[in-house]
This record gives C-alpha cells, structure tokens and sequence, in this order.
C-alpha cells in the first residue's frame, strides 16, 4: 500500500467553515502523485483542485507542493485522495469533515451526542499498478477488477489460508469496533472511499435517519439500509435505544450484481461491532469483545447498483433549481477501439491525460483565437482535441442540465469537481425525454421543489438521469466517473467554468516549475501504444 504519513487511512483533517487549510505534500514514493480534496470547492483556487492532466502536473517521487485554500460556504462531510491514475486504492485516502458555527442550531435537525466517522471501502491485495494493466488490456471488455473484501476505518480481517503464498500475519487484527454511548443519538459520517463496489449498510435492529447527503444538510429521513456508492458521503443518526442487548453487527455488503468477473478471494461482507457504553459495560472492559447475536433485517438485499433513493431527500437550507439555459444529452458507454482496447466515453470522446501539460495550462498558455468561442455554451474543439478531451466551455454563470445516459450495463457514479448540482431525475431504465419535453416533465413530476444538492450521482446501467449544473465557480473542472476504473479507462470530461474569468489567471511558478521534475510522468496508467501491434492470441 502507499500511505500517508506512516498511516492508513490518511490522518482526519477536521475544520470550520472559514478555516484556510495547508497541505504539503512531500512525496516520498517511487511514482508521482497528487492529491485532489473531493467536494470542496476551491472557490479561486481552481489550481488547487489536485486532478492530474486538468488543473496540474503530478507531484513529482522526492518533491514537494503545497496546497492552500479556504473554505467558504460550505460544511460537511467530505475526503481527499490522490487524482493520478487509480492510486487512492492504494491507500491514498482519507477523512476530511468541515464544521459549521450553525451545524447544530440550525442545519442538523436532530441533536446528536457524538459525531463519528465511519469509511467504507472495497479492497484489492494488489497493487492498483498490476490491476489496470489487467483491466486496461486488449480483449477485457471493461471486465473490472473485483475487490477480495471490504474495509471499515481501513480494518477488517481475512485468513491467512486464502492468501496461500502471501506474507500473511493476522496476529494483531480485530473486527473493527464502535463504542457508543446507550440512550444516546449519535451522528455517523459514511464516506465511500473505495474504487468500484456499491455497499448496502446498516446497523442490526436500528432504524437510522439521513440527515445529510454529499456536505448538503436534509431533512431526516428514516431507513433501515444505506446504498452508498464510491465518493459518496452520508450523515445518519442512529439512537442507541435497544435494550434487549448491547453489541450489534454493523454489516456493510457490497452489491456483487455489479462484479462481471469472479474473484475466489471475494468476502462480500464486511462487519464492525456496535458496542453500547454504559456504566455496566465498562466494568466488563477487559473481557474479549462477544459475537452479536443481533438480527438483519427481514428485507431483501440489494440486487441492483443504484444510489440510495434521494427523492424523498430535501436541503435543509432550501433552494429552487434556476432554469437551465441549456439542456444537453452525453451517452456514457464503453466502445472497443484499435487493439480490441476497451475505452470510455463520453460521446465520441474518451479522455486522454497529458500529464505534464494540464488543460488548464493549456488554456492559459492558448491564443485568444483558440480560448474565444462564438456561443457561451460550447465544446471547445479548438484548443482541445475534442476525441482526446471534452471540455465543455461557458462564459459568464451559466445553467446546464445534463441528461445522462448510461449504455453499460454496470453503474456510474459521476462526480463533478467544484461544485454541487441538482439531482432533478434518476430514471429507471430508458431514455431521458427529448429537450423541448423536458420543462413538461419537470412540471409533471414537480422535480424543481427545492431537491437533492450533491457532487456524486448515480446512474445505474442500462438507465439515465438528469441533473443541473449551476456553473459559477471559474476554473477547469473535472466531470467523471468515481469509479476507479472506468475513470482510468477514460470516461472523463472537463468543463471550463466563466472562461471570462479564467482567462485573466496566470499559472503560479510553483505549479510551472513541478512540470519540470525528473520522474513527474511516473504513475500513470499505461498507455494504449504499449498494446499497439499486440496480436493476442487470436
Ligand atoms: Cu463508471
């Protein structure tokens, strides 16, 4: 694994709204890196955003960048992870929670005694490195790479006879536990910080409210199961009120409906321990932890990709979608290319790093012929070659719906950078309607009425979804698949936020001069050429 600062997960970078944050990295790696803090909005600091190829050249093995940025106008529950190639499955991740003065008075509505974080993830053995060249090969057809078992606050514990060969040590492992005060309510953060799998989540015998959705407050909302996909985050309260015991099973279980392969390592399901504290259980303190006898719940589990269903969902701090001066359709699938290559679109586009000049640089360092497009809504196909690199350009605050539609079978998880957007639709299957249909079904289906704010939305395979995209925050901003491996397959694409805006930047000496260092083109996936004259054995 790779970690940060001796430790995994990543160390909690806990503050208030209004905090400015320091972060140096100083890579002491064999491969270049970055690191990208998901959900912020790095108002004014777009070079700060940490995509690799977008907004900045990998941190260089042996060198070092610092990032700064204040947080304004937002709190909440949020992560960091590396922006270079799949390298955040590597270990490259953790915990980032932004409090607010008005967090308890006003945006939670329900009091909670303790606040907690609880991250979920996917696991692979192996090196993300030795997985894409798997994944990325001639003939795979998009098969991803399925994960060997879940993780709870970075634990969880296997046996040594499934890893025959491995340097395996299970003497100083536990099932991960959480200690919470009975009679209580406490707020647990849920971040996925995996690559690919969906997990369905509860805590046996507790129904739980969802109080906030990617940094956005809501209205609590009961369940008794969370769907959280990779990049997503979910406040839920849970009232620690049982009295026939006190240890329950907390039981994540990935959605393995998704997994096109077989993994004979796989352990679907991961569990940690929900100990009540009380008077009593202290006193019991240096006894072993006991197995819960707890009970699942009587409902079938989860046997699609979908997110949670957030229509029911709304902002505790109310807001109505403005109207959209555009509404534009992209297909997201996977086509198979030269070399029988398996890659991701958008479109007809499929992006393609360039690592060591990153669009934004790019676009700074352009002719005003290249950077200036006649319509403030527009593909710029001038200064970006438009098969490599979908940017999609406006100029002043501009208000897009983006109908999505998804032409896999597998799920996406779209997250934009720099932004939250309206979740106006998930649909189940289908096509979205056409343009001049779409304000009528808005209408019909009431779908303007203060919904859903987030920056990772779902669409599940074979579906479609529409969401509005409020673009105010200048700078380049990547819009792509959270999973890790379509992501690294290309489905990527940018959206040049105010051009107007952008255009008067200068790209500091700091970020010009990593773009020099020896090995800042290590890390990356493999390029397609190293395929190109692979015959296979067909
Ligand atoms: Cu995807």
């Amino acid at each position: 694994m790779i970690l940060i600062n001796n430790q995994f997960p990543g160390p909690l970078v806990e503050c208030n709204e209004g905090d400015t944050i320091r972060v140096i990295v100083e890579n002491k790696a064999i491969n270049a890196t970055s690191m990208h803090f998901h959900g912020l909005f790095q108002n004014g600091t777009n070079s700060m955003d940490g995509a690799v190829g977008i907004t900045q050249c990998p941190i260089a093995p042996n060198s070092t960048f610092t990032y700064e940025f204040k947080i304004q106008e937002q709190s909440g529950t949020y992560w960091y992870h590396a922006h270079h190639s799949a390298q955040a499955s590597d270990g490259l991740i953790g915990p980032v929670v932004i409090h607010s003065k008005d967090e308890r008075t006003a945006l939670q509505k329900l009091e909670y005694a303790s606040d907690r974080i609880i991250m979920v993830q996917d696991h692979y053995h192996n090196l993300t490195s030795e997985l894409l060249m798997d994944y990325l090969k001639p003939d795979m057809e998009n098969n991803e790479p399925v994960p060997d078992n879940g993780l709870i606050n970075g634990r969880g514990v296997r046996d040594c006879k499934d890893f025959n060969g491995w340097d395996c040590d299970t003497s100083n492992v536990s099932t991960p536990t959480l200690d919470l005060a009975a009679g209580q309510r406490h707020r647990l953060r849920i971040i996925n910080v995996g690559a690919f799998a969906e997990f369905q989540i509860q805590f046996d015998e507790h129904p739980f409210y969802v109080t906030e959705v990617d940094g956005t407050d809501v209205f609590p909302e009961p369940f008794h199961r969370l769907n959280i996909l990779p990049a997503q985050r979910y406040s839920v309260i849970l009232e620690t009120n049982v009295t026939t015991t006190d240890a329950f099973w907390m039981r994540a279980r990935m959605v393995t409906h998704c997994f096109t392969t077989k993994n004979s390592r796989l352990q679907p399901e991961i569990r940690a321990v929900i100990r009540y504290d009380s008077p009593e259980s202290k006193a019991m303190d240096k006894e072993p932890t006991k197995e819960p006898t707890s009970k699942d719940w009587p409902e079938a589990i989860e046997v699609i990709c979908r997110d949670l269903n957030v229509s029911a969902l709304h902002p505790v701090i109310a807001m109505n979608p403005p109207a959209a001066d555009k509404y534009m359709r992209f297909d997201a699938s996977f086509m198979i290319g030269d070399w029988r290559l398996a890659r991701g679109f958008f479109n007809q586009s499929t992006w393609h790093h360039n690592v060591t000049r990153p669009s934004l640089h790019r676009f700074l360092d352009a002719s005003a012929n290249a950077t200036t497009l006649k319509s403030p809504i527009a593909v710029n196909n001038m200064a970006f070659d438009y098969q490599k690199e979908l940017v999609i350009q406006t100029q002043g605050i501009r208000t897009i719906d983006f109908a999505i539609n998804n032409f896999d079978d597998g799920n996406h998880p779209f997250h934009l950078h720099g932004h939250k957007f309206f979740v106006l639709y998930q649909g189940r299957g289908g096509y979205p309607p056409a343009a001049e249909d779409f304000p009528g079904f808005v209408k019909e289906h009431n779908l303007d009425n203060n919904p859903v704010r987030r920056d990772t939305v779902t669409v599940e395979g074979y579906s479609w979804a529409v969401i509005r995209l409020v673009l105010d925050n200048p700078g380049m901003w990547a819009f792509h698949c959270h999973n890790m491996w379509h992501a690294e397959s290309g489905m990527l694409m940018q959206l040049l936020v105010r051009s107007d805006v952008v255009r008067g930047w200068t790209v500091s000496d700091q970020e010009r001069a990593i773009c020099e260092l020896e090995g800042v083109a290590t890390g990356m996936r493999p390029d397609d050429s190293i395929w190109f004259g692979n015959f296979g054995d067909k």
